[in-house]
């Protein structure tokens, strides 16, 4: 087997990097309130913090940006990027926002149209998506498949919905009190793990039945085709395009963070199949919140970057070599003995820390503690995917426990090599044969909302 896939594409412009010595990673983080969000990122040396908006754009990107339409309306940039979205989807309705939480803070509410007791099913809410779900009045329920909890046993798709259990909770919650079902693909929480179409069919049929509406949350929705097209029966020889649009086929609205799978720094999508009225009502909403139904937050740039960003990301080679990256990272991590979620998904390798730092309790954030000893080791930022990020319950105001405590170790599209990698990889093995002195942190300052973003923590003493 090849040790990798070569790039499809050669380097013609370099940001450089340094790594900072250790004594200033120290205190850096520190300052940081051992939060890498808070970092400094001339501090940091190899950045997987997000694949979101981090990437690099092609030539033709480049050259896009040059023929930017900034008019305010009907901006001919705007009538580039419906195309190119219309083409992929088939979907009638095209509004662009500013990123993915700009999508979903326009949607969500007229999903919910003001009525109490409302809920929201996904397969795993993505954290910007369960808090609009909870400022628009609704409840957010994750209805994941068991094996995704399992992060050494192979299974295909796990990013699937447990068809058994969503059916059983629209029975308990009664359709009406259903505001939507959102597929959110790929299931970004749980390790980019792909969602079968299969079960995309399956939720369908069941949404159908009861007259509920399926959004998908598809900021990696191209990832999530190429796996169907690596992984499900009788999808080899169909495109990734021609796989995207199956998955399109069997919603109604497409909520997408372009920052990812749009190849693009910034961007937002909004896409509504055939519902008019929806559609009138999520254009009169942006005015106020992004802007005009035709820039929707973007620069006339932007939304040209888009237009060909999104037809770069179903290129198989570009995809090919993208999952590789993944699938490398993971192979060594595998190697040196650190725990991941198996098998690895589409931007990121997600690593499990409840096996790695058993000693710390959730309240703690073992993977935040991870997270800090990796850049301390090799000025590596990863992120933590845990009970830090969750956060507490609406009602209650206490701590959740997250059902997996996960660093994750986030790709950025065409931008690092296999021997960047190779020192992520490194960092983490060191860290891993070190974990018995890895130690938990609590608040020292805690926002009400999304709060891993801004959140100040202090050692345990
Ligand atoms: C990420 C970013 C954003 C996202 C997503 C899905 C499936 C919606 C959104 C919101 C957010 C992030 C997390 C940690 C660090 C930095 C950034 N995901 N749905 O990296 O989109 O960010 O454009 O408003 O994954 O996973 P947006």
């Amino acid at each position: 087997m090849k040790k990798y896939v070569a790039p499809p594409f050669r380097i013609k412009m370099v940001e450089p990097i340094r790594l900072i010595p250790k004594e200033d990673r120290i205190k850096a983080l520190e300052k940081a309130g051992y939060n890498p969000f808070q970092l400094r990122s001339e501090d940091v040396y190899i950045d997987l913090l997000t694949d979101s908006g981090t990437g690099s754009m092609s030539q033709y990107q480049w050259a896009a940006l040059m023929i930017g339409d900034e008019s305010y309306a009907g901006s001919k940039s705007f009538y580039n990027f419906e195309k190119v979205v219309k083409d992929i989807t088939g979907y009638e309705y095209v509004i662009p926002a500013h990123q993915g939480r700009g999508a979903e803070q326009v949607v969500l509410p007229q999903l919910v149209d003001g009525k109490e007791g409302m809920h929201f099913i996904s397969n795993m809410h993505f954290d910007t998506t369960r808090a609009h779900v909870e400022i628009a009045g609704a409840r957010a329920i994750d209805c994941v498949i068991e094996e995704c909890f399992d992060t050494e046993t192979y299974h295909p798709f796990k990013g699937n919905f447990d068809l058994i259990k969503l059916e059983e909770l629209i029975k308990d919650k009664t359709a009406e009190k259903i505001a939507g079902i959102i597929m959110t693909i790929t299931n970004n929480s749980a390790g980019g793990q792909p969602v079968s179409l299969e079960n995309l069919r399956g939720v369908k049929k069941i949404a159908d039945a009861y007259g509920i509406t399926l959004v998908i949350d598809g900021a990696r929705y191209a990832e999530n085709a190429f796996f169907i097209k690596e992984r499900e029966e009788g999808y080899q020889d169909k495109t990734i395009k021609e796989i995207a649009k199956e998955q399109f086929d069997l919603a109604d609205i497409f909520l997408m963070s372009a920052k990812k799978d749009g190849l693009s720094n910034i961007g937002g999508i909004i896409a509504i199949k055939k519902d008019e009225e929806l559609f009138t009502k999520c254009r009169t909403y942006i005015v106020p919140m992004e802007g005009f139904p035709t820039y929707g937050g973007l620069a006339g740039r932007d939304l040209e970057a888009l237009a060909v960003g999104l037809e770069e990301a179903l290129d198989v080679d570009y995809m090919t070599h993208r999952i590789d990256q993944i699938r490398y990272l993971g192979d060594r991590l595998r190697e040196g003995g650190v725990p991941i979620q198996y098998p690895v998904g589409g931007h990121a390798v997600f690593v499990d820390c409840k096996k790695i730092a058993p000693h710390i309790p959730f309240g703690q954030f073992p993977a935040q503690a991870v997270c800090n000893a990796v850049y301390i080791e090799a000025g590596v930022r990863p992120v933590e995917i845990g009970s830090f990020l969750l956060g507490r319950d609406p009602d209650t105001g206490e701590q959740l426990e997250s059902p997996m405590e996960l660093m994750r170790l986030t790709i950025p599209r065409r931008t690092y090599t296999y021997a960047h990698l190779d020192v992520v990889a490194d960092a983490c093995i060191e860290v891993y044969n070190n974990r018995e002195k890895l130690v938990g942190f609590d608040f020292d300052f805690e926002p009400p909302v999304l709060r891993h973003f801004t959140a100040k923590l202090k050692p345990v003493k």
